[in-house]
């Protein structure tokens, strides 16, 4: 089990730092209560350590006989809080000073400068909420759209803990069943342990590459779809960039060469978020800042999930855009051909194979046909986010790989009728390799670099 001091009494700004109604300290541990009697003033004669637990109470903070802020403070009570610790908030007014000052006082008289989610970690040592669920809290808090709160709100339920704890569920009863095994001989046959471990392998798999398959979908919800809009100069980039966003966010005039640097922006497509770049027009320049900005939109379309390949209908094919269909041809494209308004030009005998879609940002025609092209490419269409559980980050899908190799061992070694001790290996092996997912098996240093990752004061 892991090592923590959890002793000390940990304070941190809660809400966003700006001008605002109001601003919330928030204090957790077993000092909380004490620091929060030594500020606060009620309005009302009565001692916090004596209220109820959930109660809140008016009052002012008084540090150096100086009145800091008129405060509403919420005591809450261990065991029933999220860190499982007392906790205690001080809603301050929202300006950044009072926020500031309220906290200023209560490190002063005894709390620690909480980390960023150490709020959270301590709910999660204190054993309140598992890693997935911690996971989900930072997920909600970042999520970007609609669909991507709603998937992380089913992992803060515990949906993903309990299909993995189901799956180690399942692989502990192999693991008791060979144990018996081994130790009672006369007990137990042979091919029967081995048929039903074949079987129970066999779904413990399934069920978790059923997850893997779900990590992509869950990456897409949470990071969205990098997705460059890539073409020669003045085919309409620019033009619908704005089309997409709804406003003039980008330069647009019918001089070659507009856009220098790139810009990025998000929309929200059918609940997934789609980081959409706009780029400078790709040609041969002699101008210093033009070639820079090309190089740059080179790069990024290299990196990009999609690229939304651009050529103008209402003229001739240039050897650029050639250049351009080769440049992308490794890449997830959807390919566009614009000004469907104008007179058309293009040789389409050139870019029929690349499937593409006839639009005209002007007249605001097929727009709605490159999302549907989209969702269909990244296949979100089906997922619903009401039911299907998806796996969120790397790191799970690393431990779940982990644990799919172990089990496709065991069945190696069942159809080997090799000796039961490899299959407790590898079965205790793909056991824990879950077991990171939900927080069980993890060392120390892993678990504070998840921490890390969220905002402080959470
Ligand atoms: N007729 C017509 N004109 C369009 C359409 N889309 C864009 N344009 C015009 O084409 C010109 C260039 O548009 P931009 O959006 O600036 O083109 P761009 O690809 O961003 O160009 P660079 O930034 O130079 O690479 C502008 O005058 C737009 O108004 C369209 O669908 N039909
Ligand atoms: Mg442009």
């Amino acid at each position: 089990m892991l090592k923590v001091n959890i002793d000390d009494t940990i304070a941190a700004i809660a809400t966003a730092t700006g001008n605002a109604g109001i601003g919330i300290v928030r204090i957790s541990g077993s000092e909380a209560i004490d620091i929060a009697q030594k500020l606060f003033v009620p309005m009302k004669d009565k001692d916090l350590k004596c209220v109820k637990s959930h109660t809140i109470h008016f009052g002012n903070i008084v540090y150096d006989d100086k009145v800091v802020d008129e405060v509403l403070l919420s005591v809450m009570k261990a065991p029933n809080t999220y860190t499982r610790e007392d906790v205690v908030e001080i809603n301050t007014h929202g300006g950044y000073r009072a926020v500031t000052a309220v906290l200023s006082a209560v490190l002063k008289s005894g709390a620690r400068m909480a980390e960023p989610g150490e709020f959270t970690k301590r709910a999660f040592l204190n054993g309140r909420i598992d890693l997935t669920q911690a996971e989900a809290v930072i997920d909600i808090i970042n999520a970007k759209t609609d669909a991507s709160r709603e998937a992380a709100m089913l992992r803060l339920e515990g949906r993903l803990s309990k299909q993995i704890n189901g799956i180690r569920d399942n692989i502990l009863m192999m693991l008791a069943h060979i144990e018996a095994g081994i130790d009672y001989p006369e007990h137990d046959d042979e091919t029967m342990t081995y048929n039903m471990i074949w079987e129970n392998t066999k779904k413990a798999l399934a069920d978790v590459e059923k997850l893997i398959k779900s990590a992509d979908t869950g990456k897409i919800y949470k990071e969205g779809i990098k997705t460059v809009i890539l073409g020669r100069p003045n085919v309409g980039k620019s033009s619908l960039l704005n089309a997409m966003l709804d406003e003039d966010r980008a330069i647009v005039t019918d001089i070659p060469g507009t856009t220098r640097d790139t810009l990025e922006e998000m929309i929200n497509v059918y609940g997934i978020p789609l980081n959409i770049i706009d780029t400078a027009g790709i040609r041969a320049t002699e101008d210093i800042i033009e070639q820079i900005g090309v190089e740059k939109s080179k790069k990024l379309a290299e990196k990009a999930d999609l690229v939304l390949l651009m050529f103008d209908g209402s003229r001739e094919l240039e050897r650029e855009d050639i250049e351009l269909i080769e440049f992308v041809k490794d890449k997830k494209t959807i390919t566009l051909i614009n000004k469907l308004d104008l007179e058309q030009k293009i040789d389409r005998s050139k870019v029929e194979e690349l499937n593409p879609i006839d639009i005209s940002v002007k007249t605001d025609k097929g727009i709605e046909d490159i999302y549907e092209k989209i969702k269909l490419m990244f296949e979100f269409g089906d997922i619903n986010t009401n039911n299907d559980v998806l796996i969120s980050g790397e790191r799970n899908k690393e431990s779940l790989n982990k644990a799919k190799r172990y089990l496709e061992n065991v069945l190696e070694t069942v159809e080997n009728k090799m000796p039961e001790d490899f299959i407790s290996m590898d079965l205790t092996e793909a056991y824990s390799a879950l077991g990171e997912i939900t927080g069980d098996a993890l060392e120390e240093d892993i678990i504070d670099k998840i921490f890390s990752e969220f905002c402080l004061g959470k």
